[in-house]
């Protein structure tokens, strides 16, 4: 039997049986044998798909505005979008950092009209996976690493709207004592090299949980898409892309340190120069900038061409951005677009005019508010996390 038929198969006695047995559509739907594992189109003018992810082609933001619309901003699934039903959806809530010690079994729950009735937030910032830019280990470090081979384009910014998380916390009863609080998906087990590691759910600190952290229910004004995490995610403000977890179904509050393989196992730097067990859980984003270019594109000889770009960084604004056209032996200032948000990017631009025809190198080091600067190298590391050197982005001019 073929995984699809297999797929299918399961699928159509699951509801099924379901129904039959509770008489109600289940909140998280099998998937129909027709979906692949992202549900929204992946055109390849804006996509580039290596299975469960895909990737933002960066020529796809020219002429865009300072958000990343949804039908290109990347999608990163450990196994598969699910189709999840606002209506019969429920938030659950509990653990030794909630008063009364909720369990599991009987937690405190919120559905989805309350939550949207609860004050909201709106936030502008980025979504960036750790592993944004992996490829460049290889291609410009001569380094092996493992893990998708993104180039920059697993990033994306959006205006997310829903509620914080402390005000959550609070209602569900948070005690002075919690430490860490761990959200889970609703997304399928993830089983890595014959190993299940269970449903996708990584601890975040208190501090961080009661700072600047949404439980997300839009994305640029509209209710948030199934591939984006629908009905709720959270919304974790410079950190690393695994911190916001999507299909939120349930958060464990504890009053002491939580711990799941994805900050053990998984994003961690590993290898030479690290301990065995693996640095600190990683948080924070690095400094990085893109061309609004294609890879690898052509550009016309004997005009002048105004370059654009993005720069980001989960340390807070960008301060400046420099750029080199002629390989990194001179550099220019780039003219802002705009301001700077915190928890975003700032856009900017320069006019170039090529000289002569053949390949050219560009490239953009952007400096953020804390004077953190990008390095002509990043730190090796196995797993190929937070590559945050100056990109080599080549071009020809014809
Ligand atoms: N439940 C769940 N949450 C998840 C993931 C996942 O596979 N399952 N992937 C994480 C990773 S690694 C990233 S980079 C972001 C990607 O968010 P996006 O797909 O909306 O761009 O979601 C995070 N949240
Ligand atoms: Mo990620």
């Amino acid at each position: 039997m073929t995984d699809l038929s297999r797929r299918a198969l399961l699928g159509i006695s699951a509801s099924a049986g379901l129904a039959a047995i509770v008489g109600v559509e289940p909140a998280v739907r099998p998937a129909a044998a027709a979906d692949g594992p992202i549900l929204k189109p992946l055109p390849p003018e804006y996509f580039t798909v290596y299975g469960s992810n895909a990737e933002m082609r960066w020529e796809a933001m020219a002429g865009q505005g300072y958000h990343t619309p949804v039908d290109r901003f990347f999608v990163r699934d450990h196994t598969r979008t699910p189709r999840i039903d606002a209506a019969t959806w429920r938030l659950k809530l509990f653990g030794s950092g909630l008063r009364g010690s909720p369990t599991e079994d009987a937690p405190v729950t919120f559905d989805y009209d309350e939550l949207r009735a609860m004050p909201s937030r709106t936030i502008t910032a980025f979504i960036e996976c750790a592993g944004n830019g992996r490829s460049f280990y290889t291609s410009q470090q001569g380094q092996t690493v493992s893990g998708t081979a993104w180039r920059l384009g697993a990033v994306g910014v959006a205006r997310w709207r829903g509620v914080p998380l402390a005000e959550v916390l609070r209602r569900a009863g948070l005690s002075a004592g919690a430490v860490d609080v761990m959200p889970r998906g609703l997304d399928p087990d993830y089983v890595d090299a014959g190993t299940n590691h269970g449903r996708v759910r990584r601890p975040l600190p208190i501090a961080k949980a009661l700072d600047d952290v949404l439980l997300a229910y839009e994305m640029n004004g509209e209710p948030l898409p199934p591939d984006h995490g629908h009905p709720v995610r959270l919304v974790v403000p410079g950190w690393i892309g695994i911190a916001s977890i999507k299909w939120v179904g349930d958060i464990e509050v504890a009053a002491e340190p939580l711990h799941s393989p994805w900050d053990t196992r998984y994003y961690r730097m590993f290898g030479p120069g690290y301990p065995e067990e693996g640095s600190a859980p990683l948080t924070r984003q690095v400094v990085k900038s893109a061309f609004e270019l294609p890879w690898n594109g052509t550009l016309a000889a004997g005009r002048t061409h105004v370059l654009r770009g993005r720069s980001w960084s989960g340390n807070g604004p960008v301060r400046s951005v420099e750029v080199s056209t002629d390989g990194g032996r001179t550099w220019r200032r780039a003219i802002p677009v705009g301001t700077a948000k915190p928890r975003a990017w700032l856009r900017w631009t320069l006019p170039w005019t090529p000289s002569g025809t053949g390949a050219h190198t560009l490239l953009a080091r952007a400096t953020d508010a804390t004077g953190a600067v990008q390095p002509d190298s990043a730190a090796y590391n196995t797993l190929g996390y937070l590559f945050g050197a100056v990109v080599r982005h080549p071009v020809t001019v014809a």
